[in-house]
């Protein structure tokens, strides 16, 4: 189809022609092939309990060489996925002393200190309480921190992989706090799993009382085990280490208990000697999944740029993306319903015309705040820590289409 100087203008028109084409292409061969086995002409396979993927399929979470109990995390396939939903099976999974194996029916959660009926909850009673579904990241404070000094990570899931986005169910931890009633002095959580490490976090009652979850569900199934089945704190947009796995004890106290995970890790050492403590909220960030390092942009013209932006502080307002380095932006389209705290698809039209090209990403989130170039990053943290990289990524573009991380 010849194109007009209009249409030169507009990608969202050339993609058009250019479906147009594909399926004026497609018609015409199953026109003339002759008939392969599979298809509409042979009875396909039964029904099944549960279903697996097609075994075409073959994406897989990350796997560093080494996976000890004590050491595994494995990485979401970002650039692979659609949507906003990490599907439960390609969650990324982060544990300091493996997966347990717990029997629900076994499972309690024990609430107690400065409240005034200490309680004994089984799973049946969490579950006879109110609930909510909502759709939420969880997101490693370690996530990118290889890009922080050294910026070689070749793909998406390998750079920023410690990323998922997933609907959880459970009952708000509120609901359980007002029940037992909270003290005056209770300024504080103290959150225990029932994994070998005992992981535990020290959370302000403020956020225990607004969105944290008692989650016993992910995408409409059971969590998974190494999401914490049977049941786990989720602490919207706060770092990934706060959403204790597992979960066997909350205890209301006055002040945080220090835990290991608060003190000795899971602080950011700055350039100054003093070291950030319960920076518990992840900022902005944002990640072009497609074109990303690993691919090859197939051939000249269009070209849907696609990637997904999230931030611990609310909505995502604004997506924008350069073609060129950060000399120019365009904005993209978000893709609603807009969750807050969640992953939000962004995607925009682009025209490759086979020149070279850096791609990069930046979000802006309902507070106002932008995310930071790699440079400002530096600037205002150094480079003792690697916990809470939210700076802007770039993949580059070759002349024969192939995309790396620049
Ligand atoms: N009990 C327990 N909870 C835990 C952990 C753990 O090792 N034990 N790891 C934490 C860390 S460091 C992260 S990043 C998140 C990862 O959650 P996910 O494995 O569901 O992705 O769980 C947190 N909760
Ligand atoms: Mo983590």
């Amino acid at each position: 189809m010849p194109e007009t100087k209009d249409e030169e203008r507009s990608s969202r028109r050339t993609f058009m022609a250019l479906t147009a084409a594909i399926g004026g292409l497609a018609a015409c061969e199953s026109g003339t092939e002759a008939p392969v086995a599979g298809g509409p002409r042979h009875l396909g396979s039964t029904i099944s309990p549960y279903s697996e993927r097609s075994k075409y399929e073959t994406t897989t979470r990350f796997m560093p060489a080494t996976k000890t109990p004590e050491q595994a995390s494995s990485r979401t396939p970002l650039q692979e996925l659609q949507g906003i939903i990490t599907p439960s099976g390609l969650h990324f999974e982060r544990h300091h002393a493996g997966i347990p194996d717990i029997d629900p029916v076994n499972h309690e959660l024990l609430v107690h200190g400065l409240v005034d009926r200490p309680t004994i909850f089984t799973m049946d009673d969490l579950k006879r309480l109110p609930s909510v579904s909502v759709v939420r990241f969880v997101e490693c404070s370690g996530n990118g921190g290889s890009e922080w000094t050294a910026p070689g990570s070749t793909t998406a899931q390998l750079a920023h992989g410690l990323a998922s986005c997933s609907e959880w169910t459970g009952v708000p931890l509120r609901v359980v706090l007002e029940e037992l009633g909270v003290q005056p002095e209770g300024r504080w959580i103290y959150a225990e799993g029932a994994d070998a490490c005992l992981m535990a976090r020290s959370v302000p009652i403020e956020k225990a009382m607004d969105d944290a979850l008692l989650a016993y569900a992910q995408n409409g199934d059971a969590l998974r085990p190494a999401q914490g089945y049977p049941l786990r704190l989720l602490l919207p947009g706060y770092e990934g280490n706060t959403n204790v796995k597992w979960l066997h004890v909350i205890k209301v106290t006055d002040q945080p208990m220090m835990t290991r995970d608060e003190t000795s890790k899971y602080t950011d050492l700055l350039p100054d000697g003093k070291a950030r403590q319960f920076t518990f909220d992840l900022d902005a960030k944002s990640l072009i999944t497609s074109p990303s390092g690993g691919q090859k942009i197939a051939d000249l013209g269009f070209v849907e740029i696609r990637g997904l932006a999230w931030s611990g502080r609310g909505l995502i307002e604004r997506v924008e993306v350069s073609v060129d380095g950060g000399e120019t932006w365009a904005d993209a389209e978000l893709e609603g319903p807009l969750h807050p705290k969640a992953f939000t698809r962004f995607r925009l039209p682009w025209h490759w015309d086979g020149s070279t090209a850096v791609l990069l990403s930046r979000a802006t989130d309902e507070t106002g705040y932008l995310q930071p170039t790699v440079d400002q990053l530096i600037e205002a943290r150094g480079k003792n820590s690697n916990y809470h990289n939210n700076s802007q990524k770039s993949w580059t573009i070759a002349a024969d289409g192939s995309v790396s991380n620049a």
